[in-house]
Parts: structure tokens; sequence; C-alpha cells
């Protein structure tokens, strides 16, 4: 793992020029202190509203992608990964809305939008370490191969993550690959072994973040969730994503059917 720091940078009103360069080389960008330890928690209020909704009424599904469940530390029925969230909570909603995440678009071309109801909408992540944990650890992926199952053509997406709890290798921790985002086709679709790989690679780094902070990465580079080296509260990883895409326009409803790229996701404990 490569143990050269990188530089972070701080959101101003608009994004500065050395950090459209940073991106634009390395596919990922950090940005500290976005949101407030207070909006933070008001996030993860709702998460836990609606994790106790869905359980309540039994909800398997939101605009046909699975909600993932599991069990935390003590053996609660937990919910993992949120899909659609910020339909459901409005802190998440206004995060995700506001000019803070809008000011990113400049990273993209023209006409990219905040996917709210789209692909998997807003997910909310919640890893935890337990001897059957459901989601300790995510293997290597790029997020643009959902594209190839929709049958639509890559074109550049960014993943927005704001964290909600301090993320380093103590959590396992995001590894990304930088600069994978250049890669060509074949890359991308055979580099690695899609979500069974979870191998550490020689040019991976790790992701140092604090709540609050919000890192933004290419949907074409490769990177991997890690397993924490603990167990219970102290893995306990949640962070938010905030795709904003570009190209054909394809609401979800109630009556979507499951895309077969979650059948990957079964894969992912
Ligand atoms: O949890 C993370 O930081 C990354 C999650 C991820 O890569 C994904 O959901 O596609
Ligand atoms: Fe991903």
């Amino acid at each position: 793992m490569s143990k050269v720091p990188y530089p972070k940078f701080t959101l101003g009103g608009s994004l500065t020029g050395d950090q459209q360069t940073f991106f634009e080389k390395n596919g990922f960008i950090h940005f500290q202190g976005v949101a407030s330890p207070e909006e933070v928690a008001l996030i993860i209020q709702s998460t836990e509203q609606i994790q106790k909704r869905w359980l309540t009424e039994g909800t398997r599904k939101i605009n046909g992608v699975p909600i993932k469940f599991g069990h935390d530390e003590n053996g609660k029925e937990i919910v993992h990964r949120f899909p659609f969230t910020s339909q459901f909570s409005e802190p998440v909603h206004s995060f995700v809305t506001s000019s803070r995440v809008r000011s990113l678009m400049v990273l993209l071309p023209e006409g990219a939008r905040i996917a709210e109801n789209e692909k998997d909408g807003v997910i909310v992540n919640h890893y935890v370490n337990t001897p059957d944990s459901n989601f300790r650890q995510m293997g290597w992926h790029t997020d643009s191969m959902r594209d190839i199952f929709y049958g639509k053509k890559v074109l550049p997406m960014l993943n927005v993550g704001l964290y909600l709890d301090d993320s380093s290798s103590d959590k396992g921790g995001l590894r990304i690959i930088p600069g994978t985002h250049r890669q060509n086709m074949f890359s991308m679709l055979f580099k690695k072994a899609y979500f069974m790989n979870n191998e550490e690679d020689k040019n991976e780094m790790l992701v140092d973040a604090k709540a609050g902070d919000m890192v933004v990465h290419d949907g074409r580079i490769w990177h991997r969730v890690a397993m924490s080296p603990h167990m219970g509260a102290a893995s306990r990883r949640r962070v938010m994503y905030v795709p904003i895409i570009l190209g054909k326009y394809m609401p979800k409803s109630d009556e979507s059917s499951t895309p077969f790229y979650h059948h990957f996701q079964k894969l992912v404990r």
C-alpha cells in the first residue's frame, strides 16, 4: 500500500484550478470538513429512523433495488446498505442538493445531474465486522461497470462520498488505485475479478477521512473497501454516496425491476 500522503483540499464556493487538475490526473479528490458535526448527526439519525421503518414494515426493496440487511455487534437486525436514501430523509436531501455537491459539476461535461431517483439513488453504507457480518468489506470494482449492465455507454460519472464516521485503516477503509479512471475498456472489465478479489494492490492508496469529509471519485476508477482489523463497534464505518451522472434520464419507480448487477452484491460480505 502507498504510504505517501496525498493532498487534502478545502471546498470553497467553487473548485480551484488546482483542485480540478488534481481530480483529472488522479481520479479522486478529498475535501476536509465539508459537513458539520450537527449535519452528520442528523443524517445518521435519519438513517436510523429509515431502518426502523423498513424493518417494521418488512420492506425488502426500494424501486427494485434490494436493501441489504444484517446484524450488528449486539445481534440486532440492521440495514447495511440503504438505497434511495434522499427520498426518505430531509437532511440527506438537503445535503445532496446543496451548493457543496453542486459545485462538483465542473468535474463533468455539461448536463450532469445528481441522480436521486436513478440507478440506486443516494446510498448509505453501514459496515460492521462481526463473526457473522453480512457487510464488512467490498471487493475490487469500478462503479461504471453498472452502466454496462444497464446496456448503457460508459460515460464519466462521479461518486461523491460523505463520511459519517472517521475512516482510516482501523476501519479497513476505502482503497483506490489512483489514475485508473483513464484505463481502457479491457482493463475496466478484466483488471481484477469484480467483487471476488479483496487482495491488497501495491498501488492502492488508503483514503484517510474524518466524519464530515467529502471524497469524490470517478466511477471508472478501481476501488475496494478493506476489512477492519477490529471487531464490533470499533469497526463501524458509515458513508453516504451521491451519484452525479450523464446520459439518458432513467428514473426508477416502485415498478422497476431488480438490475442484474445486484446478483454481484450477494458476493459482497
Ligand atoms: O463504502 C465505500 O466507501 C465504498 C462503497 C462502494 O464502493 C460502492 O458502494 O460502490
Ligand atoms: Fe464503488
